[in-house]
């Protein structure tokens, strides 16, 4: 299957903004004369001021600076709203499908133009101002895009937590950035269930002293507490402000936001984002990879919690004018079809998900696929996780009707935007691959001893020059940034992951070679974890790792050693998943839990992972060198106790 390639159908080639001449062309040019490459395309985008310098950036991990556009002013929401108003004010920006298939709405370029400026005047009314950092814990409403659009047009930096994360992981988001406003709603919706939003905000703020306001939007009218002079609900303050809002004029890399990812050690990163360079590249990328036209719909399935959801549900899609659709709820309510049905109900031409999400449609079975029509999707994306060729084939074959190309799109949360992908006109696909480079960016593969790779190989994916879409710092920590991606390989941003690359210079991602996990495409830091599992009073010690899983990609495995005198049982075992659970949040429960009554580690004490992932990929007959084991029968033990037999 790995051979298998699909080329481009004639029809894609003629009428894309690329084809697969013009890719090689325009490729060649990104590379080779950046400057002039980033200088006209950075004037898709309105500034106020024009920028003069376009690139200034240095991965010498002594001094690593990156600066994109520096001179020119902008304002990001303006980009995305009021250039807009003149031709393309009644067009619909936000389509919006609740939870219950029978709630949703349409809100045009002009209705979001007064919702945001009134909301940006709320935030002002609230004292925010330029700078101040603001976080948004909100479900899936355009209320979210409204708080985050809001920030942008005063120049308050947004952090968005996902609704999903508990209230301790809300609380360590909200610290990290000392943000003194809080968006939240009374309840969100998923699924037909409740989503206690307010009341994980409440019980996170007794935490944050520093919080002064929590803005509050009405989802479900649901019962919640109340702070007097802390609380305000957002409908009653909108009334009370006026609906215009000058946009507020800002450097190019002023910080547009914050974005928190767990990384392979310790606390969760404050990824942060600037304005003029991300935006160029989120709206660039829009553009060309889903290769959007004027009066396309475009629906992309992620959380605004995460980074695809700012990038590609909210700024890219916006910047360029186009109609984004919004879904609050999930793939499997009220039934496995909801997806299909809603490709159907609003005339959706792009549709862009989730491998994870695939694979488990995939187990629901073709019948609620083939009930509908489908017959307005044009462009079908995956993002997240490597998608596996028979997910690829089943997504290709019946979501697609064998008529739609995927892009199959790489990229991370420090990215800001994909770097490897087809484009549909242009790259002849092959099922589990992303493909070729986007403009701009340049892929090598490096060994373990800091050696490029040439030709077909597999090594470790670094990027060797910047792209405007590239986080710029570790917000309140640089020297974090640089020790993450610019130590491992000199000069080089380092990404975390594994890579292939084959005879026809084609990248396949292998996943990470760090101590992050992928779990339904939700980064995860072991690391996390493990603290967690250890501050529960009857565990000693616990390591995590990845074990592949049929439906989440990777599923977590927790080799957990209890304090001596606890005994194991099933209790325990469930109470450690929901302790988890309620400290990180649900997508961190542990599917699997070993009792270790020790773990492997070396005579200097460190824990070898490397066999604990052996053990959990069901792999032990080939555990590799053992020899540095402190003691070998612990590891015995591990294999004739793991969890995973098949
Ligand atoms: C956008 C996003 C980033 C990590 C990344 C990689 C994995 C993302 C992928 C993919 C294979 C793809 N990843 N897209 N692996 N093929 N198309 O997901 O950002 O949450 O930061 O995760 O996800 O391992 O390093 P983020």
């Amino acid at each position: 299957m790995q051979d298998t390639v699909i080329p481009v159908p004639e029809d894609w080639a003629r009428r894309a903004y690329v084809d697969d001449a013009a890719y090689q062309q325009m490729y060649r040019r990104s590379v080779d004369d950046p400057e002039g490459f980033w200088a006209e395309h950075g004037k898709r985008i309105d500034w106020i001021r024009p920028y003069s310098r376009v690139k200034n950036t240095s991965y010498d991990p002594h001094d690593v600076s990156i600066k994109w556009f520096e001179d020119g002013t902008l304002n990001v929401a303006a980009n995305c709203i009021d250039r807009h108003l003149e031709e393309r004010g009644d067009q619909v920006a936000i389509i919006w499908e609740g939870d219950d298939p029978a709630d949703d709405a349409k809100i045009t370029y002009r209705e979001l133009h007064e919702k945001v400026c009134r909301f940006a005047n709320v935030l002002k009314k609230l004292g925010a101002k330029k700078g101040d950092r603001i976080t948004i814990y909100m479900p899936m409403i355009p209320e979210a895009a409204y708080a985050m659009l809001a920030c942008a047009r005063i120049g308050a930096i947004h952090s968005v937590v996902f609704g999903g994360f508990s209230p301790d992981s809300l609380a360590g988001r909200i610290q990290g950035c000392d943000s003194n406003i809080v968006i939240t709603a009374d309840e969100g919706l998923r699924g037909g269930r409740k989503v206690p939003l307010k009341a994980n905000t409440d019980e996170a703020l007794k935490k944050c002293p520093t919080v002064k306001n929590v803005v509050v939007v009405r989802r479900t009218g649901g019962d919640i507490g109340w702070e007097e002079g802390r609380d305000v609900w957002l409908h009653d303050e909108m009334q009370a402000v006026s609906a215009d809002c000058p946009p507020e004029e800002m450097n190019a890399e002023d910080p547009l936001f914050i974005l928190y990812t767990s990384g392979s050690t310790g606390q969760p990163k404050g990824v942060l984002h600037t304005s003029g360079g991300y935006l160029v590249y989120a709206s660039m990328t829009h553009h060309y990879v889903f290769d959007y036209h004027d009066g396309d719909v475009y629906w992309c399935t992620a959380d605004v919690g995460w980074v695809t959801g700012h990038s590609y549900i909210v700024y890219g899609p916006l910047a360029n004018g186009a109609t984004t659709l919004m879904f609050e709820g999930v793939p499997n309510y009220p039934t496995a079809a909801r997806f299909w049905e809603v490709c159907d109900k609003h005339k959706v031409n792009i549709f862009y998900t989730a491998p994870t999400a695939i694979r488990a449609l995939m187990g629901a079975g073709d019948d609620l696929v083939k009930k509908t029509d489908r017959s307005s999707l044009r462009l079908l994306g995956s993002v997240g996780e490597p998608i596996n060729p028979e997910a690829w084939m089943w997504y290709y074959n019946v979501v697609g009707d064998g008529r739609c190309p995927i892009v199959d799109t790489w990229w991370q949360t420090e990215t800001g935007g994909i770097l490897i992908t087809p484009l549909p006109g242009a790259t002849g696909l092959k099922p589990g691959s992303a493909t070729r480079p986007f403009f701009g960016i340049q892929p090598a593969l490096m060994d373990g001893e800091g050696n490029e790779l040439t030709g077909a190989a597999s090594g470790n994916l670094v990027i060797t020059d910047s792209w405007p879409g590239q986080m710029r710092t570790v917000y309140g920590d640089h020297e974090r940034f640089v020790q993450t991606y610019f130590s491992t390989y000199k000069g080089m941003y380092f990404t975390g992951d594994g890579c292939r690359r084959d005879e026809d210079g084609y990248y396949w991602i292998t996943g990470r070679v760090d101590d992050v996990i992928n779990v339904s495409g939700h980064r995860m830091g072991t690391a996390e974890v493990e603290s967690s599992l250890v501050a529960h009073p009857k565990v000693s010690e616990a390591a995590v790792v990845g074990y592949p899983h049929d439906i989440k990609g990777q599923g977590i495995y927790a080799y957990v050693t209890l304090m001596s005198g606890e005994t194991p049982s099933e209790d325990l075992r469930k109470e450690l998943v929901a302790w988890v659970r309620k400290d990180i949040g649900p997508i961190a429960s542990p599917d699997l839990i070993q009792w270790a009554p020790g773990l492997p580690k070396t005579r200097s004490g460190k824990i070898m992972r490397r066999i604990l992932r052996k053990i959990a990929e069901d792999e032990f007959s080939n555990l590799g060198d053992t020899s540095t084991l402190a003691d070998p029968a612990v590891v015995d033990d591990l294999i004739d106790n793991r969890q995973n037999r098949a």
